[in-house]
């Protein structure tokens, strides 16, 4: 059986979910949903990074121990995450006892290995970030994205990262889908054409107390970034002997697909990979890297710049499913793209309350006219409908493409185009008029309608997997099934086809 493992990165808990970890965390799931859809045996982990100076700095501010403040913050994670209905199997803290020891044995095989050494750092480091910079990186004094940085000399702990940057690159170049999408990978090639440093992974418990202890080393807690990272591979049971069949099926085996921010694209191409590359296991099958979603001055949305939406208010707006359809549809994956609840609005009142929803009332409420609210025969015979039968077929395996490749905004786009054209049938064939002079022919259109609609509700299921559920309930049909996705006819001429209310009511925001 095909296997899927998917991750998203684990959310600093200084914050709570937002806009931006609502919509790598949404976009996972959905993905996430797809490959079991497509009959995969699938893995999405997500959860939380709270170790590091952010995380301890948000505890005192909060007059609460490190700890405690955690498991509060996780609370509002796992609250958000049921109500977009994400579906995650692992929910990874990096508090975690198993993890630590995981850790703390990957720094032991290092050191052993001399891929670790200890020397004098003497630098700029930036706080917010927990990033040290050269003076040559600095950009008028600040971190290259405008944060303060301060000097500072310390002994400290590096990996030998430069070692591994000939071979990261050959391996980039060597597999085109390692890192995605090609912006992504020429911004990664370029950041190795420069030498590549070595990476401080340690912390002196006089500055940082809240982290990983160095096991060779007990004045030291990791780096937060050598933790985290970490948890790809600890969360399938890498450097634990117990798991071991764990990790050969789904790190080895299958291979992460890691579903990340662009912001966070070197820590992954090029701190994680040289990491795993040391510790003598395999990288990842793909890292991808989307865009940011914007505010209205075009600028990431983030606390630190304005005006940060909060997804559960959308959520409240729109609903769940129609707020996840607008992330997967609007935003080509991979670009920045604008969010506003009038474009969240726009969308869904064109594509779901107009495009699908009117085909759902138009078919179920003459059905019900003329054919006793039961399913009409589809003769299917002549060209007009022989024509839609084709696109309809072609659909599943057109969406699978898209999703496969990572591109699940143009998945969405096939689904669309059936739906636009099953309006446009209904609307020539007109049977409404037919229907009092031709009832078989009514007939047909209507069943062509509600054939597109069905294979639409499994194609559009791991979007929005409660409205499409409905639909296909309406339709009389059980769970979404990916093989009845590829068939024409599946629905029994006398099925039952329930009205219902509207499935997408239109919304009026008038006077926002
Ligand atoms: O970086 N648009 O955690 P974090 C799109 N703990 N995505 C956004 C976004 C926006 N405006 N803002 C945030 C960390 N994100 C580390 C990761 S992984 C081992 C450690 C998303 O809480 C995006 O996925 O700052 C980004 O990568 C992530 O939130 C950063 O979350």
């Amino acid at each position: 059986m095909k296997r899927f493992y998917i991750t998203t990165p684990l959310y600093y808990v200084n914050d709570k979910p937002h806009i931006g970890t609502a919509y790598s965390t949404v976009m996972a799931d959905v993905l996430n949903r797809y490959h079991r859809l497509f009959g995969e045996e699938t893995l999405f982990l997500t959860g939380t990074d709270e170790h590091g100076q952010k995380c301890q700095q948000a505890a005192e501010k909060r007059q609460m121990a490190p700890q405690a403040h955690c498991d509060d913050m996780v609370k509002n994670f796992k609250a958000a995450w049921q109500e977009l209905d994400i579906k995650y199997d692992i929910f990874f803290r990096t508090t975690d006892d198993f993890h630590k020891k995981a850790v703390q044995a990957v720094l032991d095989d290092l050191w052993q290995k001399g891929d670790i050494y200890e020397d004098t750092y003497e630098g700029w480091y930036c706080v917010s970030e927990e990033i040290f910079y050269t003076e040559k990186e600095l950009v008028d004094g600040k971190s290259p994205t405008g944060k303060e940085v301060q000097r500072i000399t310390e002994k400290n702990y590096f990996f030998k990262m430069s070692k591994y940057q000939q071979p990261l690159i050959d391996h980039i170049e060597q597999h085109p889908n390692f890192i995605k999408p090609e912006s992504r990978k020429n911004e990664v090639l370029g950041f190795l054409r420069q030498p590549l440093g070595d990476l401080c992974i340690s912390r002196p418990k006089t500055r940082l107390s809240w982290g990983i202890e160095i096991p060779f080393d007990r004045d030291y807690v990791t780096y937060v970034w050598f933790d985290a990272l970490l948890n790809y591979a600890t969360g399938v049971g890498f450097q634990q002997p117990a798991r071991s069949a764990e990790f050969q099926k789904w790190w080895k085996e299958t291979g992460a697909v890691h579903l990340i921010g662009k912001d966070i694209i070197t820590t992954h191409a090029v701190y994680w990979t040289t990491m795993l590359m040391a510790a003598g296991a395999p990288l990842p099958k793909t890292i991808f890297a989307h865009g940011w979603i914007l505010n209205k001055d075009n600028a990431k949305m983030s606390k630190s710049v304005g005006e940060v939406i909060n997804p559960l208010d959308i959520k409240s707006l729109v609903g769940v499913d129609a707020f996840r359809y607008f992330l997967v549809r609007d935003i080509h994956f991979g670009n920045d793209a604008p969010f506003s609840k009038d474009l969240v609005v726009g969308r869904i009142n064109t594509d779901l309350a107009n495009n699908l929803g009117n085909l759902l009332s138009r078919s179920a409420n003459l059905i019900g006219k003329y054919f006793d609210g039961k399913a009409p025969a589809g003769s299917g015979d002549d060209p007009a409908t022989r024509k839609i039968i084709h696109l309809a077929g072609e659909t599943a395996s057109k969406v699978q493409a898209d999703i496969e490749r990572l591109a699940p905004s143009y998945a969405l786009e096939h689904v669309v185009a059936l739906l636009n054209e099953a309006n446009r049938f209904l609307e020539e064939t007109a049977p409404w008029k037919k229907a009092k002079e031709d009832v078989a022919a009514a007939g047909n259109s209507l069943y062509t309608a509600i054939e597109c609609l069905r294979i639409a509700a499994i194609l559009l299921s791991p979007v929005m997997p409660t409205k499409m559920a409905d639909l296909l309930d309406r339709l009389g049909q059980s769970q979404p099934n990916f093989e009845l996705a590829k068939k024409w006819g599946v629905i029994p001429a006398g099925a039952a086809i329930a009205k219902g209310d509207p499935l997408f009511p239109r919304i009026e925001t008038a006077g926002e």
